[in-house]
Formats: structure tokens, C-alpha cells, sequence
């Protein structure tokens, strides 16, 4: 983020989604993609909400130097001791006698675009719009274009860029046939997205290089399509593997110790499911941890700073160690509803709301026949931080009342508060088998070795677990970032009590200072707290409820919500279920897009009346156009350029 040290190339360090590379955009010049994004977003209400960001995690990080700072020669050697032998109890839970294989669709939207239409094929195209991009073809991503990224952006990284609407029901058609092969090789196989799956395929009878160009060469023939496929002893090795030879290329990585670590030793953490760009900054900046053998080697200090679910995860990372079983079919772990409305400090209000979500939620819960005995309260700040708070109970509740009573008391503790979201989750519901002891929920050894039951495991479950402070297992959580959901399906732990859970809590920061001289422990859970904070963002999935913006008088009523579960209701962009960053950084955008549309039409009333009636701000303020293609002349009359746009000027 821009610092005056920067000077003049404030954009070197503006790291946003859209600036990391995807497969294909190994050659992107980088720092010209950023300096793109960072000038059509600067001064925008997105912009502001990633600095507040970077300066969390740039505080963060500083926390953790002085940490690092205190630690004397006989503490490091303490730690040391202590995650060597940690070390070598996951190393023996090592399971080398599965072989999975992940297969992930190239380019999946666009290539059935593609397919539908061929005159498209060698052009650089996206799929999706001006507002939003879904996905880009590999023509389109060496211009730095991906998905997740504004389109007017994209379009401005490469002139020539064709746009394709999204259509659903194709991407749905193709995926069943894709799946139609994957059962001939594994008919318990398990997809995690429409494009891709993972295959146990210990059992066939062909060597593993084989079976995965047999099988891409069956989805080929079945769908037209490439993909690419990874093959490993266990599913995070697969899933790494198969994006190495992206597009329509193949990794087999051999169940072979020596070969893993190898491997390993170079492997960039981010490439790690369950890292993404905050883990990895933290990581990088505080202790300089790139690879994800450094995780090892730097073990002391992963021990000394964070919690024991926390640094069993970067261990088992540095080891090469993840999941060899098939997971059970998911049960729905969670129900939630969530309203944004215009920054306000009124309790009257805030608790009216509180009521409406209250009542959502129930109903949504009784129309599921759920009962759940955690309630967690989301918040979200005047300046956008996220905040949630918890509560486990000793009795399942699902009425209205109930839900209302509980979440009053916890928003009571946070007055005076001005916020512009509430959202209530409901989880560990009545008959979710893992409400009371999820197995998952205990340890990363149960996790990787499936093996909950064994007398080290239990004793392991009663040190991390039983006795563990809360904040480790929402940790855990937090650090699977995106797709690695499916790997570790974590919640919060059943409580004994009525405790009020303070997951992210601002006092994390500002008392650091005086917990400096605490013992070790605490120190941890400040750091797990505090990641956990800036992480917070992922604990309510938004397609779970409704996301309506309440709106002032000068904004038509808007609807911001995940229609089936999958389609933006504002612009109509398809995010799945498993994109929880980049949905959340969706609806950020619109959100921050409505307040810039709502400020500048209130700025409207008050300039003089020639600006209202500007042919082109009217058409400014009309729904985007689907458009095959767009000029950068056609880009002055989009909404959406209103929203990155800034008002200094407002001409
Ligand atoms: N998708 C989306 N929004 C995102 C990311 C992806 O809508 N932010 C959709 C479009 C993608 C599909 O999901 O085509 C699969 O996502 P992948 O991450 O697997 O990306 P692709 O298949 O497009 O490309 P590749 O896997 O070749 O990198
Ligand atoms: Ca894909
Ligand atoms: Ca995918």
C-alpha cells in the first residue's frame, strides 16, 4: 500500500486480488497490472477498505517482529524442543498407501464458451462483464487479466478483450459429463466445484501417469474440454500438482517420502490450499517463510507465535503431510442472514434490524428443521472492519425469541457501536453428528491421519482441545482460505457454558503492548485472534442468507444476495459456493459502489442543476449493458467506472 517511502510507484506494493498470478500469467508484467488496478481504484471506497487492510496486516506483522524480538536464545531452544517432537508425531501419522488424484478443468467458462462458439478460440476473451470478470481465457491472462477482476479493469489491460456473459446452465451440463468419467474411475469420487474433483484411484489397476492421461483424454472426448490432473499420496499434494502443468498437462508426484520432500522443499507456501495472501505476507514479512520447507525450518518460531492448531498446520505443510480418506457427505454446518444498511449508531434501529434477522433466521432454520446451539454475531463497522462475536449455549434453539435474546446481549456488549452490517449465524445445529464431538473439530493429527480414536490421538484431542482456548480451532478455520474448506471442515467448538467467544477483538491490538511481558500462551492467542480478526471476513458465508442493502431516499431498494446460491443479484455474475474471499469481496464492491453511487447523487442535489441533468450522468446511473465487446470510449458511460471514479472532480 502506498507509503510516502514509495514515492513515485505507490502501486509496487498495492496487492489486491486482482494482482496475484493465476496458471497462465507466469510472463504478466506484474508491477504494470498493478499500476492499472491501483490508478482506476484509487480513491475509491474499495481502495480505502484494502488499505485499512494492508495496514492491519502491516501492524500485525510489526507485532510479531517484536515478538520474535523477545524471544531469547533459551526460549528459541525451549520451542525447539517442543516442535521437533511435534514433528516427528505427524511424521509418523504419514499415510503413503492412498493415491489421489485431482483433476481441474482449464479455463473451465470460457473454454465452454469457446466450445459453443470457436470463433472465439485464440482471442483473448473473458466471461462475465464490465462489472465483474468470472474467469479469462489463457490468451487473456498474459495481459494479466483473471477472474475475480473488474471487467473495465480488464479491459484496459488489454484493449482487444472479448466479454461473454456467464450462462450457468451450461457450465452445469458440462460438469455432469465430466463427472460421468470421474465415476468410471472412482465412484465415490468428490467434486469441490463444478470444474473439479478429487478421484481415489489406489485401487486401479494401471500406473498413476496412465490413469490421468486415460482420464483427461475420456473428459476430452466426452466434453471437448482439457483439463489438467495432479496425482498424489494425499489430496493438498494432488490438488498443488495438478495446477503445475496448467492448461492440459499432468503432475505425478510418486508415494515416495524422499520424492514428497523434495518436492516440497521449493514449493511456494501460497501454493499450499489454505494460504492465501494474508497467511502469506504474515508468514513472509515476520519470519521470513517462503517455502514451504521454511516452515520447517523455522519451526521454533511457528511454535513460540502461534497456537498448536495453528502451527501443527504450517508442520504438516512443511512435511508434505494432508487427508488420505474420503470425506463423508457434507452436512450443512451452518445457517445464516445478514442485512447492510447506511452506516448508523442508532441502538433503536440497530436493534430493530437485529429483530429482522433475528426472525430471518429462524424462519430459514425452521423451514430446515434446524436447532443449533451457537450463535455467532457479525459486525460490520462504519469503516468496514469485521467484527463477530459467539456465543455457545447449553440447549439448541431455533425460535425467534431465543435467537433475538441471545444476540441482543452480545450486541449490547459492543454499544456504542456505528455499523452498516449485522449478521446472525446459527451452527453446531441438534443432529449434526460433530455438533458435540466432531473429530474433525480436534486435532490436525486426527485430521490427517483419520484416526481419532487412538490413545495418542485422544491424548492429543485432551491437550489441544479440551483444555485449548477457543481461538485455536476458529484459527484452524481461518486458515483455510477458499477451496481447502472442503479438506478441514472446522467449527466452533461445543462449550460448556453460555461463554461469549471474543473471536476478533480490536483490544487484541491495542493491549499488545502491555502483553508483551504475558506468558507465551497468552501472547499466542493474541496472535490467533488477530489473524483471525482481519480473517473474520470468511466466518458468514454470504450465500447462506440474504444480504439486502437498505437504502436512503435517494437509492432505490436493493437486494444484494447470492440468487440460488450462486448468482450475484446486483450484476448477475456467478461466484461459487466454495469462492468465499471473492464473494465477500463482491458484495464489499457493490456495497462500497452503492456509497459511492448514494454520495454522489446526494452531491448532485447540492451542485448546480446543469450536472443533474447531464445526459451522460443519467445514462451513468442506468443498469450496464451485456456488450460483446467494449472501447475504452464506451468505458466513460458504465456505472460501474462511477464507483472507482473519483469525486474530487465529479465532472
Ligand atoms: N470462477 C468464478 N469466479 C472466480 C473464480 C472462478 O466465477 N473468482 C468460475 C469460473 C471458472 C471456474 O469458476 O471458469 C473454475 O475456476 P478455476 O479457478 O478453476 O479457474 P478456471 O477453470 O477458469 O481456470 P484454470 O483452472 O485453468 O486456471
Ligand atoms: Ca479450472
Ligand atoms: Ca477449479
Amino acid at each position: 500500500m502506498a507509503t510516502s517511502s514509495e514515492g513515485d510507484r505507490p502501486w509496487q506494493s498495492y496487492n489486491t486480488a486482482y494482482t496475484n498470478a493465476k496458471a497462465g500469467m507466469d510472463g504478466v508484467d506484474k508491477e504494470k497490472v498493478q499500476r492499472v488496478v491501483y490508478e482506476m481504484s484509487k480513491g475509491s471506497k474499495y481502495f480505502e477498505n484494502e488499505q485499512r487492510k494492508e495496514a492491519f496486516i502491516k501492524q500485525k506483522i510489526e507485532n510479531l517482529r517484536v515478538q520474535v524480538d523477545l524471544l531469547t536464545d533459551k526460549d528459541i531452544s525451549h520451542f525447539q524442543m517442543i516442535a521437533n517432537k511435534r514433528i516427528i508425531e505427524l511424521e509418523a501419522s504419514r499415510d503413503l498407501s492412498k493415491i489421489w488424484l485431482h483433476v481441474d478443468m482449464d479455463a473451465f467458462y470460457a473454454a465452454v464458451e469457446t466450445l459453443e462458439n470457436p470463433s472465439l478460440r485464440g482471442r483473448p476473451m473473458a466471461v462475465g462483464g464490465l462489472s465483474m470478470i468470472s474467469t479469462a481465457n489463457y490468451e487473456a491472462r498474459k495481459f494479466g487479466v483473471r477472474a475475480g477482476m473488474p471487467g473495465f479493469i480488464a479491459c484496459k489491460l488489454c484493449q482487444d478483450l472479448i466479454f461473454v456473459p456467464t450462462n450457468f446452465e451450461k457450465y452445469t451440463f458440462y460438469s455432469e459429463l465430466t463427472r460421468k468419467v470421474f465415476r468410471r474411475y472412482d465412484p465415490d469420487f468428490f467434486a469441490t466445484s463444478l470444474d473439479e474433483a478429487y478421484l481415489n484411484i489406489t485401487e486401479v489397476c494401471i500406473s498413476s501417469d496412465e490413469v490421468a492421461s486415460e482420464l483427461r483424454n475420456a473428459i476430452f472426448e466426452e466434453t471437448g474440454l482439457t483439463c489438467s490432473a495432479g496425482v498424489a499420496p494425499n489430496r493438498m499434494l494432488a490438488k498443488v500438482c495438478s495446477d503445475l502443468n496448467k492448461p492440459n498437462g499432468q503432475f505425478i508426484l510418486p508415494n515416495d517420502k524422499d520424492a514428497i520432500i523434495t518436492f516440497i522443499s521449493s514449493l511456494p507456501i501460497r501454493k499450499i490450499g489454505g494460504i492465501g495472501k494474508v497467511t502469506e505476507h504474515i508468514l513472509r514479512d515476520a519470519l521470513g517463510i517462503n517455502t514451504c520447507e521454511d516452515m520447517l525450518q523455522k519451526s521454533a518460531f511457528l511454535c513460540a507465535l502461534f497456537s498448536s492448531c495453528s502451527s501443527d498446520f504450517f508442520f504438516s505443510v512443511g512435511l508434505g503431510l494432508g487427508r488420505t480418506d474420503t470425506p463423508e457427505r457434507k452436512m450443512r454446518k451452518s445457517i445464516s442472514s445478514e442485512r447492510t444498511f447506511r452506516a448508523t449508531k442508532d441502538e433503536a434501529f440497530l436493534f430493530h434490524k437485529l429483530g429482522d434477522i433475528a426472525e430471518t433466521l429462524s424462519i430459514d432454520m425452521q423451514k430446515e428443521c434446524l436447532s443449533g446451539r451457537t450463535l455467532t454475531l457479525k459486525l460490520k463497522t462504519a469503516s468496514f472492519e469485521i467484527r463477530t462475536r459467539a456465543v455457545s449455549l447449553q440447549t439448541f434453539i431455533h425460535t425467534k425469541e431465543d435467537i433475538l435474546k441471545y444476540a441482543s446481549r452480545i450486541l449490547k456488549a459492543e454499544l456504542p457501536i456505528s455499523l452498516r452490517l449485522i449478521g446472525l449465524r446459527m451452527s453446531q445445529f441438534r443432529d449434526d453428528k460433530n455438533s458435540n464431538l466432531d473429530p474433525m473439530q480436534k486435532t490436525i493429527v486426527c485430521f490427517l491421519s483419520g484416526e481419532c480414536d487412538s490413545p495418542s490421538a485422544r491424548s492429543l484431542q485432551k491437550q489441544d482441545c479440551v483444555n485449548s482456548d477457543k481461538l485455536e480451532i476458529q484459527e484452524c478455520l481461518d486458515f483455510m482460505e477458499g477451496n481447502s474448506m472442503q479438506d478441514l471442515e472446522l467449527d466452533f467448538p461445543a462449550s460448556d457454558d453460555h461463554t461469549i467467544e471474543r473471536h476478533c477483538d480490536k483490544f487484541c491490538f491495542s493491549e499488545y503492548h502491555h502483553s508483551v511481558s504475558n506468558s507465551v500462551a497468552e501472547r499466542r492467542e493474541l496472535n490467533d485472534s488477530c489473524v483471525d480478526e482481519f480473517r473474520s471476513n470468511e466466518s458468514l458465508q454470504p450465500n447462506e442468507g440474504t444480504h439486502s442493502v437498505e437504502s436512503s431516499k435517494h437509492m432505490k431498494e436493493v437486494s444484494l444476495r447470492w440468487i440460488d446460491d450462486y448468482i450475484c443479484s446486483v450484476c448477475g455474475i456467478e461466484l461459487p459456493v466454495s469462492f468465499i474471499e471473492e464473494r465477500l469481496e463482491h458484495l464489499d464492491y457493490h456495497f462500497a459502489q452503492r456509497l459511492e453511487e448514494e454520495e454522489s447523487s446526494q452531491r448532485r442535489i447540492h451542485l448546480a442543476p446543469v450536472e443533474r441533468c447531464s445526459p451522460k450522468a443519467s445514462h451513468a446511473r442506468q443498469a450496464p449493458r451485456k456488450k460483446q465487446k467494449c472501447s475504452s470510449k464506451e468505458l466513460n458511460h458504465i456505472p460501474i467506472e462511477s464507483f472507482f471514479s473519483k469525486f474530487k472532480k465529479n465532472s
